[in-house]
């Protein structure tokens, strides 16, 4: 079984770090990576952060995950209220896949409250900051131990 758990992210989230600290936090994506990287190394997984601004690059980034992770972690950013060709690419996913937002979403405008990819997700983490992405992690790697 493949050890590589990808860490996915949509549009806007290479601003993290840099723009509405007050909302997002001050950690960049490249903390969130490092510390992802070391939560994973304990339990003997690794993982790859991607990110694209593009609904069709994250589609194919899942596309390629299908080859490659025994797990997805994605923030699909504003396309998670938005995007059924993420729902359908995710399906297609055969490993677990979590959802991850920065923000309590269901604190936030009506809007934000749908997602698509919560159809798929296996479990959803929201307003935990980016230190969810690591609890995500965490998550899959001792469901990935069971
Ligand atoms: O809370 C989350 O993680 C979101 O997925 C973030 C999305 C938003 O559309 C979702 O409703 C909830 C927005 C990502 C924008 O990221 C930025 C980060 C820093 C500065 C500006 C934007």
């Amino acid at each position: 079984m493949s050890k590589l758990i990808y860490i996915l992210n949509g549009p806007n989230l290479n601003l993290l770090g840099k723009r509405q600290p007050e909302i997002y936090g001050y950690d960049t994506l490249e903390d969130v990576e490092r510390n992802c990287a070391a939560v994973a190394a304990e339990r003997g997984f690794e993982v790859a952060l991607y990110q694209s601004n593009f609904e069709g690059g994250i589609v194919e980034l899942i596309h390629k995950a299908r080859e490659e992770a025994c797990a997805i972690v994605i923030n699909p950013g504003a396309y998670t209220h938005t995007s059924v060709a993420i729902l359908d690419a995710l399906n297609a996913f055969d490993g677990l896949v979590f959802e991850c937002h920065i923000s309590n979403v269901h604190k936030r405008e009506s809007f934000r409250h749908h997602s698509y990819v919560s159809m798929r997700a296996d479990g959803v983490m929201a307003g935990f900051g980016v230190q969810g992405y690591e609890l995500c992690v965490q998550r899959a790697c001792s469901v990935l131990a069971e």
